[in-house]
């Protein structure tokens, strides 16, 4: 079986039943003017990982593996946003502007508008999936199990932003479902770097309570 040099200690995954999830890569929380700059937060480490994922996006779609994106954003009625989803991104003294209202991309987190585009970077090809999430989770009322039962994945590789919420939570659903799920440590990042190291470190945690992590680098050369 193919392995990734990985901790807490190497990641084997079955030829040909991999898949990578890329979360959140969207304009929303990368670039200037989404919901993470309206919150507060300075988007350019999460700039900084772009190119990196992109190699890593690349090294899935050389190997003929699939590449699942997902963007978090909800119906321009928000009938599926909860009020305290709403209420709790109206931060004192960040502009108060929160999901749904206008912002300089669009409605924020608002799917269909442009901030809620992936980046262009890394924009999916015709014919990968790309999954509108509500919730911070992908598996939360979405259709990712069904699809990842029809393409008989049980091996998942977790790349984008953030990393401890919609990154973790998503590994942790995964996690419960049987999924074996490894974390692409420079390919996620987070507003918070001291939020990203706990991530990392509480994955791999107890013999790897949530799963395994590993450098983009070594994720590679497990592919080839
Ligand atoms: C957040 C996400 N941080 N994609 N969303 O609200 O992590």
């Amino acid at each position: 079986m193919p392995s990734i040099v990985a901790a807490p200690y190497d990641y084997s995954f079955p030829a040909g039943k991999l898949a990578l999830i890329v979360i959140d890569m969207q304009r929303d929380f990368v670039e200037e003017g989404g919901f993470g700059s309206a919150l507060g937060n300075d988007v350019r480490p999460l700039q900084a990982i772009v190119p990196t994922v992109a190699r890593l996006i690349a090294g899935f779609r050389a190997a003929g593996l699939p590449v699942i994106h997902t963007r978090e954003g909800h119906k321009p009625d928000l009938s599926d946003c909860p009020p305290s989803k709403r209420a709790r991104g109206q931060m004192p003294g960040s502009g108060s502007l929160t999901i749904g209202d206008a912002g300089p991309m669009g409605r924020i987190l608002v799917d269909g508008e442009p901030g809620n585009d992936l980046v262009p970077e890394l924009a999916a090809l015709p014919g990968e999936i790309v999954l509108l999430k509500p919730g911070k989770g992908a598996f939360y009322a979405t259709p990712l199990q069904e699809i990842l039962q029809k393409l008989g994945i049980g091996h998942l590789i977790f790349a984008g932003v953030t990393t401890e919420v919609c990154v973790q939570t998503t590994m942790r659903e995964a996690n419960d479902r049987g999924y074996e799920c490894l974390l692409a440590e420079d390919a996620t990042e987070s507003y918070f770097p001291e939020f990203k190291a706990a991530t990392i470190a509480m994955i791999r945690a107890q013999g790897g309570i949530v799963g395994w992590t590993a450098p983009v680098e070594a994720v590679l050369r497990g592919l080839a």
